[in-house]
């Protein structure tokens, strides 16, 4: 099995494998290591990443990019609408409320939602590992930004197994940085001594993150994170943008901003000079020949002239290292203001591009049984608070509980006890929405079934299971109730009242919290009846309701979907390369007739072929433009009919001295 990383970015992805050498970057058929988060639709086939990318202006209204933020969210989310304003395609609310794109592909107009968008793109980077690592691959971990919300990640889970894939941990960027960092650190301090404090800053193009973790040796913690969700290299892009358009308004008289395709243009050129301007100060052109109505048009810029602020993160710490990742903190700008703030210099001595994906290469390897790796522990922290809050029976009341507070470690899970006589609902939120980045603080309902008074009437003691997982995903586990066999005299029983002690506001619901350091899964089983003295435990069933989560069926839509286009695409690259094949056929014959096979053909002969093969290649231009694979094949076969005699004649002749001269060795 291959244990693989995948940094799944808002522009660029990277892939890394996990060999017995190290970890290793794969290159795509482009033999470039940086994959684009693009996807072309086309009438008959998609092309996604590079291929994509150049299309992105010729395309523009089927070609999608930019298109992480919008998921886990509704339709209507403020964020959704605001990114559809940049968005050169068209979106579109998909049955459910979620967001969707609406696309041509296949000469119809079709929605797709944004599981199939990023499970077309993770299929893609999967291909590419399997090609490069020449072996299939399933188990993985995927990158996503740790202020993700359980909505977000559990989008993202749904589109890796849209591609196929086994997500081993979706794990947060800034984590996967340090473990990069961490893992073959020699002198990090032992398990007993003061941890080192590390800053990690991750800027790409969407999106600015900052963490603070604490090592030792063979041990990570993430202490806490901070973030500017909207703050990334594209806000440069966009400030030079705008700065050219207000120029091209007055100086060509255009309206940049009307033409979809001009304005494209102009965002890729202003990357590129983005880019330049980080390694040089002085004056810096900008031309783009033909860019509107027939204009060419030209201007200069220089890194002075754009101005940027970034929301201050306040992480008053020692720290001991400001480790920086993220193609945009090679802005200069973006480098001087974090020395300027942390008042420290700054370290980049991991790869910028690469950190996160090898981080995801390295958990995926220490996760996966097939590899052996070095021990390291690694403990992130839950983003936001959740609170948990239920009905009571007291007056029509409602309790309230924080499961989790902000930068809780996770995975973890805790056990919360409820003494209750029927089913009853647990509703999970965020507690403080102004923390979240995302408009609904709901994450789900849960309700535990088949809960009974106890056979004197009592209340039946329940014990409710509630875990961040190693997703970073809140979920109700697992719940059971304690049936009490014999009361009398019995110290189970007395230890349990002790329990009861944490009574909380109302009479018949108790809440008392007892953290069970459990990360590992297989406390999860313990979904059996456990006798135990006296008492007996009986697993509970629950039902969950997940916010904006995607039904099983239409899930498993999309996996059927996603097959058939690639499929569809591999049917489409056949009929292409047989097509590709009667081309070079044509054109390698035709000069080898004018060349090597000139003396084993007759005249008439010759002019027989050179008709045939100018009619084939008038053919390709026209009715034979787009036809089914296997027209193409019968075509070759046709061509290879009058080509083959006359190539074995040519064969003959070049083979005979060899063939004698080998004789004469002999003799
Ligand atoms: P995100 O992390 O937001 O999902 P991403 O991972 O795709 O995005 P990166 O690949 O880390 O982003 O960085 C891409 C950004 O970095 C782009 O805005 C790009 O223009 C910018 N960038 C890359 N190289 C340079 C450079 N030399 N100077 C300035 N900006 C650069
Ligand atoms: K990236
Ligand atoms: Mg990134």
């Amino acid at each position: 099995m291959s244990v693989v990383g995948i940094d799944l970015g808002f522009l660029n992805c990277y892939i890394a494998v996990a060999r017995s050498g190290g970890i290793e970057t794969i290159a795509n058929e482009y033999s470039d290591r940086c994959t684009p988060a693009c996807i072309s639709l086309g009438s008959r086939t998609r092309a996604i990443g590079n291929a994509a990318k150049s299309q992105i202006v010729t395309n523009v209204r089927n070609t999608i990019h930019g298109f992480k933020k919008l998921h886990g969210r509704s339709f209507d989310d403020p964020i959704v609408q605001t990114e559809r304003i940049r968005l050169p395609y068209e979106l579109q609310k998909m049955p459910n409320g979620s967001a969707g794109v609406k696309v041509r592909y296949l000469e119809e107009e079709r929605p797709f939602a944004i599981e199939q968008v990023t499970g077309m793109l993770l299929a893609k980077l999967k291909e590419t590992s399997e090609n490069a690592l020449k072996k299939p691959v399933a188990d993985c971990v995927i990158s996503i930004p740790s202020f993700f919300t359980d909505a977000e990640r559990r989008s993202v889970m749904a589109a890796a197994q849209v591609a196929g894939l086994n997500c081993l941990r979706l794990m947060n960027e800034t984590t996967a940085v340090a473990l990069a960092y961490g893992i073959y650190k020699q002198d990090l301090p032992p398990l007993d001594e003061k941890p080192r404090n590390v800053i990690f800053i991750d800027m790409g193009h969407s999106a600015y993150q900052v963490s603070v973790c604490a090592f030792n040796k063979g041990k990570l913690k993430v202490l806490a994170t901070t973030f500017d969700p909207y703050l990334g290299g594209r806000n440069f892009d966009e400030a030079l943008v705008d700065y050219f358009c207000e120029e091209f308004k007055t100086k060509y008289k255009i309206n940049v901003k009307e033409n979809s395709r001009a304005l494209l243009r102009l965002y890729q050129e202003c990357e590129k000079l983005k880019k330049l301007m980080s390694a040089n100060a002085s004056d810096l052109p900008l031309n783009i020949e033909c860019f509107m109505n027939d204009l060419d048009v030209s201007s200069k810029m220089n890194r002075y002239r754009v101005c940027f602020h970034f929301k201050k993160c306040w992480l008053i710490l020692y720290v001991l290292d400001i480790e920086i990742v993220g193609g945009a903190t090679r802005i200069p700008a973006v480098k001087e203001q974090i020395t300027k703030f942390f008042l420290k210099d700054i370290s980049t001595t991991l790869n910028a591009d690469e950190a996160v994906a090898r981080g995801c290469a390295l958990q995926c390897a220490i996760l996966s049984p097939a590899f052996k790796v070095r021990e390291f522990s690694i403990t992130d922290l839950v983003p936001y608070s959740i609170t948990l809050r239920w009905k009571t029976s007291f007056e029509d009341g409602t309790g309230e509980c924080e499961v989790f507070c902000k930068n809780h470690p996770a995975p973890f899970s805790k056990v919360i006890t409820f003494h209750k006589k029927e089913p009853f609902e647990l509703e999970a939120f965020y507690t403080n929405l102004h923390e979240v980045p995302y408009p609904d603080p709901r994450i789900g309902s849960f309700t535990i079934q088949n809960v009974f008074p106890q056979s004197d009437g009592d209340s039946s003691k329940v014990k409710v299971k509630v875990r961040v997982n190693i997703h970073g995903i809140f979920s109700v586990a697992s719940a059971s109730v304690i049936e009490k066999q014999n009361v009398e005299g019995d110290h189970s029983d007395a230890a349990m009242e002790t329990e009861a002690s944490f009574k909380n506001e109302s009479k018949d619901d108790v809440v008392c919290r007892k953290p069970i350091s459990a990360p590992s899964d297989k406390q999860d089983r313990l979904n059996q009846t456990i006798k135990k003295g006296k008492v007996k435990s009986i697993d509970l069933p629950i039902q969950s309701s997940l916010c904006r989560q995607l039904g099983q069926d239409l899930l498993n839509s999309y996996i059927e979907n996603e097959g058939k286009m690639i499929m569809q695409d591999k049917l489409e690259k056949e009929r292409n390369d047989a097509k590709n094949a009667v081309e070079e056929y044509v054109y390698d014959f035709r000069d080898k007739l004018g060349t090597v096979y000139e003396k084993f053909i007759t005249q008439e002969d010759l002019n027989k072929l050179s008709a045939i093969l100018e009619d084939t290649e008038n053919w390709l231009y026209e009715e034979g433009e787009d036809q089914p694979k296997q027209i193409y094949v019968d075509k070759l076969q046709e061509l290879k009919k009058y080509g083959q005699p006359i190539q074995m004649r040519y064969m003959e002749h070049e083979e005979r001295p060899k063939a004698l001269n080998d004789l004469g060795k002999k003799i």
